[in-house]
C-alpha cells in the first residue's frame, strides 16, 4: 500500500503547485498521491476542483448535487467508500445551460468506481469523456440526458456496470469504448448509438430493451459494434452472439446488494453462465463472486458481501462530516422519477401538442412543461412542485404552477402521463378550469422510476 496523506483544502501554496506540475511531467512518485474524504458537495467540488494527478477522492454515502459540471483533469480515480446506501452524484442542481454532470477532460484519465450516477436534465449527459475514463461498479441511470458521451478524441472502458433507465441514449460512442460484463438496458432513446465512426467493442455485455416499441427510436445499436463476445440483446440490431434474447431483467435496485443499483437476472435468464471467461471480473457490479460467468453486470446465485451502513468508518480526520449529510441519506433511499415525452393527442376537431419532461426525488424537482390547445390553453414557463409515481412506474403524475400565455394567469396544473411502452401512450391535462385527455396520435411517452 502506497502510504497517503490527507490534504487540508485550499492550503496549497503556489510553490506546491508547480512542484506537483513539474512532477506530473515525469513520473508522479506513490508519495504525492492523495487520498480525500469528501461527504458534502461543497468538498466534492473543492477536492476535484484542486485533484492533482495521482489523487483519489473518497466519497462518503450520500447524495452530492454539484452546482456546475465536475471537470476531472490529470490522473484522478473517484470512488464511493463502499458504505450503504453508496454514493450518487445527482445532476439535479446543475444550471440550464452547464447541464452535463461529470467531464473527463482533454488529457485526463479517470477512473470512476463504485459510485451513481444521476438525475441530469434532458440536455445533460451523466458523463462527457474527452479523455479516458474506466469506469467501474458504477450505475449510471434516471438521467433525463444520455447517460455517457464519448467525444471523438475519447475512449471509455467500462466494466460490472449498469447504464439503465435513462431517458436519451445510453451510451454514444464517437470515440472509443470497451465494455466487459456491462448491462445497457432500458434506456428510452436507444442502447449504445456509435454514430458512424464510433469504435466499440463488448465482451459478456447485454444491451436489453432499449428504446421505445413501436416508435422511431434506435433500439439497442444505432450502428455496428466493431467486435463481439458472448454478448446479448433483445433485438438484432447489435449483431452480438445472442440476438433477439430476452434476459429477464428485475427492476434496476439497489436491494440486489453493493451500493450501486442493479438488474437481477431471472430464472432461466440465457445471460446465466453464458458469458466467456477470457476477461470476466472476478466479482461483480455488487462484489459477489462470479461462478461460470454470466454475461452483464450481475452474477446470478451469488450473494453480495454485506455492506456497512454510512458513518460507521467513512469518517476521517478532516473529512468534515456536515449537518447536511444525515438529510441527504434519507433522501438517498427514495426513489427518482423521470417522465419525458412530446407529442399530439386528438381532442374534438382539433389537435393538442405538449412537451414535458419531469425529474423528481423527495429532494428535488426540475423539469419543463409545454403544452398547447390553440385557441384555449398555452401553458409556458411551469414550476413544477411534485412529481409521484402510479403502479408499476408507468405513470407519472406532475403537479405544478405554469403561466397560460391567453389568460396571461399563473394556473395550478395536473399532467398525468401513461405509458403504455408502445403506441398507446396518454395523457390528460388539468389546468384551471381547463381538462383533456387523450391517446398520442403522435410521438412518445417514457416514464421510468429508478429505486435506489
Ligand atoms: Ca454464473
Amino acid at each position: 500500500m502506497r502510504s497517503n496523506r490527507q490534504r487540508a483544502f485550499g492550503l496549497r501554496t503556489a510553490a506546491a503547485t508547480v512542484l506537483a506540475a513539474a512532477a506530473a511531467l515525469v513520473v508522479v512518485g506513490p508519495a504525492e498521491a492523495a487520498t480525500i474524504a469528501v461527504s458534502t458537495t461543497a468538498d466534492l467540488e473543492r477536492a476535484v476542483a484542486s485533484a492533482q494527478s495521482g489523487d483519489e477522492i473518497v466519497l462518503a454515502a450520500t447524495t452530492y448535487a454539484p452546482t456546475k459540471p465536475l471537470v476531472l483533469k490529470g490522473t484522478v480515480t473517484l470512488r464511493g467508500d463502499g458504505a450503504a446506501p453508496g454514493a450518487r452524484i445527482s445532476g439535479a442542481a446543475l444550471p440550464a445551460d452547464a447541464p452535463d454532470l461529470l467531464v473527463v477532460d482533454d488529457g485526463a484519465v479517470a477512473t470512476v468506481r463504485a459510485i451513481s450516477f444521476t438525475s441530469t436534465a434532458s440536455r445533460g449527459a451523466a458523463f462527457v469523456v474527452r479523455g479516458r475514463l474506466n469506469l467501474e461498479n458504477a450505475a449510471v441511470a434516471g438521467n433525463a440526458g444520455n447517460g455517457l458521451v464519448v467525444k471523438p478524441k475519447g475512449s471509455t472502458t467500462i466494466v460490472n456496470s449498469t447504464i439503465s433507465a435513462n431517458l436519451a441514449v445510453g451510451l454514444v460512442v464517437h470515440g472509443s469504448a470497451l465494455l466487459a460484463n456491462a448491462t445497457v438496458s432500458h434506456n428510452a432513446g436507444g442502447g449504445i448509438a456509435m454514430n458512424r465512426v464510433g469504435d466499440v467493442t463488448v465482451k459478456n455485455v447485454i444491451v436489453a430493451a432499449n428504446g421505445k416499441p413501436g416508435v422511431a427510436t434506435p433500439d439497442d445499436c444505432d450502428g455496428a459494434i466493431a467486435a463481439s463476445s458472448a454478448s446479448l440483446a433483445t433485438d438484432s440490431s447489435c449483431g452480438v452472439q445472442l440476438g433477439n434474447s430476452d434476459p429477464r431483467l428485475g427492476p434496476l435496485t439497489l436491494a440486489n446488494g453493493g451500493t450501486t443499483p442493479t438488474r437481477a437476472l431471472g430464472d432461466g435468464s440465457p445471460a446465466i453462465d453464458a458469458g466467456g471467461s477470457d476477461g470476466c471480473p472476478a466479482t461483480d457490479q455488487r462484489g459477489a463472486r462470479r461462478s461460470t460467468c454470466d454475461i452483464g453486470a450481475y452474477e446470478a446465485g451469488a450473494s453480495a458481501p454485506a455492506v456497512s451502513p454510512a458513518g460507521g468508518s467513512a469518517s476521517t480526520p478532516g473529512g468534515g462530516a456536515s449537518e447536511e449529510s444525515g438529510a441527504d441519506q434519507k433522501n438517498a433511499a427514495q426513489p427518482i422519477v423521470a417522465a419525458a415525452g412530446r407529442g399530439t393527442i386528438q381532442l374534438r376537431g382539433r389537435r393538442a401538442s405538449f412537451r414535458v419532461v419531469g425529474i423528481s426525488t423527495v429532494s428535488t424537482r426540475k423539469g419543463l412543461v409545454q403544452y398547447t390547445d390553440v385557441g384555449r390553453i398555452r401553458l409556458v414557463r411551469a414550476t413544477i412542485t411534485n412529481a409521484s409515481f402510479g403502479v408499476a412506474g408507468r405513470t407519472a403524475t406532475i403537479r405544478g404552477t405554469a403561466l397560460d400565455l391567453y389568460s396571461r394567469k399563473r394556473v395550478s396544473f395536473l399532467i398525468v402521463l401513461r405509458d403504455r411502452g408502445k403506441a398507446g401512450d396518454e395523457i390528460r391535462v388539468v389546468a384551471g378550469r381547463y381538462q383533456a385527455r387523450g391517446t398520442l396520435t403522435s410521438g412518445a411517452i417514457t416514464v421510468t422510476s429508478v429505486a435506489v
